[in-house]
């Protein structure tokens, strides 16, 4: 019989242990977030204040871009042989109104090469260079089909052109395949040192680097303004959106919608997904690194806020769905005020309210733009007309 109850005891401990890894039991419970300190954005490692934008940018944004580099990215290869192009595709479009152009861009480094397939509409209207919303795909890839045969309020092309903008996407299987056995078969092939380094790039990496390689692209055609690049990304694409941003200070602009967990949702709140969860059912999106956080969060040297920071001064658009809690929208509104004050050093005043806004109700007036939509975890043609406005407003600026 006591055998029985330790068997019974033990089996309960490792039911219970199992559950808890599981997203059921994420917390969702506000009074439940334990307390937390935030890494301070305008505190260098050697503990000076920064105060000015000179500092920031000569000492702070390096420091930062560099410990997520180590600590949760990975390094994000800057050098190749070549970057050749060919356009597959010029013709006449939506009725008239664009040119689509579908364009193979070829990355070439070690003999190893890197397609990255582009689908590029651009208005036919446009007095000078178009600027151009850049998507980060990474769902089905019917959702940016050339044809138009199928149409998605994930890439509302139609709707994009009449505004003035280009609109253009990649797929993130042409930089890594989504999955944790095959993402190796793109980037990394250029870059196989990356995957013996614990702080060697990994998918989402991949697909950061990837946009810098269609933007490498925009550089060389001139129906396109290569200063106004805005880079686009829904979810896991929100993350790497954001990740290229605060690489890349060529993108003018950054949308990251619904990016949760290692996006621009705060780590240290561990509502909804967490770092361990995230790194278990995705062990193939960050650098080894990241996984010594499991569970560990408060010993991060850094935390989502100040990935948002280092995209300062250019304006940043974030979302979040009233429905998807997993995303922490909460945790994603306090991630963009706590950034605010690196844009403060450039004078550039948020127009964030002190708490989260109501629901649909966005703000755009504001260099870090923000809302949150009624419904599920998706990108919608709401968020497209958002990001529209917020462009119209922060370009004319
Ligand atoms: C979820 C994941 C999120 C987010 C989302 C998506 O399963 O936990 O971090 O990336 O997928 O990309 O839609």
């Amino acid at each position: 019989m006591q055998y029985v109850r330790i068997f019974c005891f033990f089996f309960l401990v490792v039911l219970v242990r199992l559950h808890a890894q599981s997203p059921t039991e994420a917390n969702y419970d506000e009074s439940k977030v334990p307390p937390y300190t935030l890494p301070d954005v305008l505190k260098t490692t050697r503990n000076l204040d920064v105060r000015t934008k000179k500092t920031w940018e000569r000492v702070r944004r390096p420091e930062i871009v560099k410990l997520f580099e180590e600590n949760v990215y990975g390094q994000l290869p800057k050098t190749f042989d070549r970057l050749t192009y060919s356009i597959k595709r010029n013709v006449s479009a939506m009725a008239g109104k664009a040119t689509l152009k579908e364009v193979l861009i070829e990355v070439v480094r070690n003999q190893k090469v890197v397609q990255i397939n582009l689908v590029l509409f651009i208005p036919a209207k446009r007095k000078g260079p178009a600027s151009v919303f850049l998507l980060i795909n990474n769902r089905g890839k019917e959702n940016t089909d050339p044809t138009r045969a199928h149409k998605s309020d994930f890439w509302p092309a139609e709707m994009v052109i009449d505004s003035g903008y280009a609109i253009a996407a990649f797929h993130v299987s042409d930089l890594a395949p989504d999955d944790t056995v095959s993402y190796v078969n793109g980037a990394l092939q250029l870059y196989p040192e990356q995957l013996i380094a614990s702080n060697g790039m990994r998918a989402i990496g991949a697909w950061a680097w990837g946009a810098s390689r269609v933007l490498d692209y925009f550089e060389k055609d001139s129906a396109i303004n290569a200063r106004k690049v805005a880079i686009v990304g829904h979810s896991r694409g929100g993350k790497a959106a954001l990740w290229a941003a605060a690489e890349d200070q060529r993108f003018a602009m950054c949308f990251s919608n619904c990016s949760g967990n290692t996006g621009a949702a705060l780590s240290r709140r561990r509502f909804g997904e967490t770092i361990s969860r995230i790194n278990t059912v995705f062990p193939h999106w960050f650098a080894k690194n990241y996984k010594r956080f499991n569970n560990n969060e408060d010993a991060l040297p850094v935390d989502q806020h100040m990935l948002l920071a280092a995209i300062a001064p250019r304006p940043l658009y974030v979302t979040n769905a009233s429905k998807d809690l997993w995303a922490d929208p909460s945790g994603t509104f306090l991630s963009l005020k706590n950034a605010s004050r690196v844009y403060a050093l450039y004078g550039f005043k948020s127009n964030l309210p002190a708490n989260p806004p109501a629901i649909n109700q966005p703000i755009i007036n504001s260099p870090l733009g923000y809302h949150i939509r009624e419904g599920e975890h998706n990108l919608t043609a709401y968020d497209w007309i958002n990001f529209i406005k917020f462009a119209n407003l922060h370009y004319k600026k």
